[in-house]
């Protein structure tokens, strides 16, 4: 089957209006690959995106989207055999990184001050076909199903890498706030996977429902608990507070919250991006109670295998809705509203 010239995007424009529409199908240079799109996920950073409000500058116009899951159909003069027309892969936030600094020799590649972001600083996955460094692209198993596993290429990759910069062991608890949506319910699988036991903190009764069908311990409601803080801890089975945090919300709350809930010596890894906001812990107790807080951005290319692999022997299971690609304006709207249990999956026209 032939490339096309032209395909179905969805672009977002100078004024920030989101337009679907036929735009050319771009062209792989010599280090990249052409992935035809089947599926996408639709992460929270695509709307931070799409409405701006992060301190880093995009591109304009710009195709957003880094869950992609799809099939190479061309690759430049210089890709070897490590990746092939034909294969299945994912093309994730981390587009192409300069694999020649510091950061990229030590496996750091997220920190490469050259990196190039999917549906941030070069065109996503929100379009039949994506663009994609060739060494950065992560490669799906055969038997795989493509719509399941894209969630995994952002919001996958990213709760595993933080939830190993925790430094939790096996028995021991995490709170996962934002725990029902979709970086949240997979942290919840993942963490179980890992062996460690689940507190989910967020609002409303759908995303109760779904934190103890993927397997909380808890749920604390933040929406109607009066003592956040005591409600955790005394969700941990010796009142002591949960041994590391992991912060996937979108508001500046819950940064502000967790060093008074975390047990001592332990860990709150911030991972969601709220707009404008600042996280806060009192020094005395920082201090005194050994408190470590710490920041964690997506994974490197292991730790897209190590995820990857996780979820291909089973051990992750997490509902999502599909809805086509011309449907992304409805799926933001939902998620600024707060209304999404787990995640978006949008289905790209062939
Ligand atoms: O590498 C990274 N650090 C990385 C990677 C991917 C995504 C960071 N992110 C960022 C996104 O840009 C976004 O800011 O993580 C954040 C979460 O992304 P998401 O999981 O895709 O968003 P969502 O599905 O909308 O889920 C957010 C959840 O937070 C809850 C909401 O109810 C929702 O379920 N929430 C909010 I908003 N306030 C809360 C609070 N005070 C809260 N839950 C508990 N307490
Ligand atoms: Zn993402
Ligand atoms: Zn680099």
């Amino acid at each position: 089957m032939g490339i096309p010239e032209k395909q179905w995007a969805q672009v977002i424009e100078p004024d920030n209006s989101l337009v679907y529409k036929q735009i050319p199908v771009p062209k792989p240079g010599p280090d990249e690959v052409l992935v035809n799109i089947k599926y996408s996920g639709v992460c929270h950073t695509d709307l931070h995106a799409r409405n701006g409000d992060w301190p880093l500058d995009r591109k304009l116009p710009l195709i957003g989207g880094h869950e992609g899951a799809g099939v190479v159909v061309a690759k430049g003069s210089l890709v070897g055999d490590e990746v092939n027309v034909g294969e299945n892969v994912g093309v994730k936030w981390l587009n192409g990184s300069c694999l020649a600094c510091e950061f990229c020799q030590k496996g750091d590649e997220p920190l490469c001050a050259h990196a190039e972001l999917s549906g941030y600083t070069v065109d996503g996955t929100f379009q039949q076909y994506c663009v994609a460094k060739a060494a950065h692209v992560s490669k799906i198993p055969k038997g795989v199903a493509l719509d399941a596993v894209a969630p995994i290429l952002c919001a996958g990759i990213t709760v595993y890498k933080g939830l190993k910069e925790s430094g939790a062991r096996p028995g021991q608890s995490v709170a996962i706030v934002g725990a029902g949506g979709g970086l949240g319910a997979l942290a919840q699988q993942y963490a179980k996977a890992m062996g460690l036991r689940v507190i989910a903190i967020d609002g409303g009764d759908e995303k109760k429902a779904l934190c103890e069908q993927l397997g909380a311990e808890a749920y604390v409601d933040f929406t109607k608990s009066k003592d956040l803080v005591h409600d955790v801890q005394a969700a941990t089975s010796d009142g002591l507070g949960p041994h590391a945090v992991i912060l996937v919300a979108v508001s500046e709350l819950p940064f502000q919250q967790a060093a008074s809930y975390v047990r001592s010596r332990g860990t709150i890894v911030a991972i969601g991006l709220p707009a404008n906001a600042y996280l806060k812990a009192p020094v005395f107790g920082t201090v005194v109670r050994m408190i470590n807080i710490k920041g964690s951005y997506v994974g490197n290319r292991q730790d897209g295998v190590e995820a990857l692999d996780f979820y291909a022997r089973g051990l992750i299971k997490c509902p999502f809705k599909t809805v086509p690609l011309s449907d992304l304006p409805k799926v933001y709207e939902l998620m600024e509203q707060g209304k999404i249990a787990g995640r978006y999956v949008v289905e790209i026209p062939q």
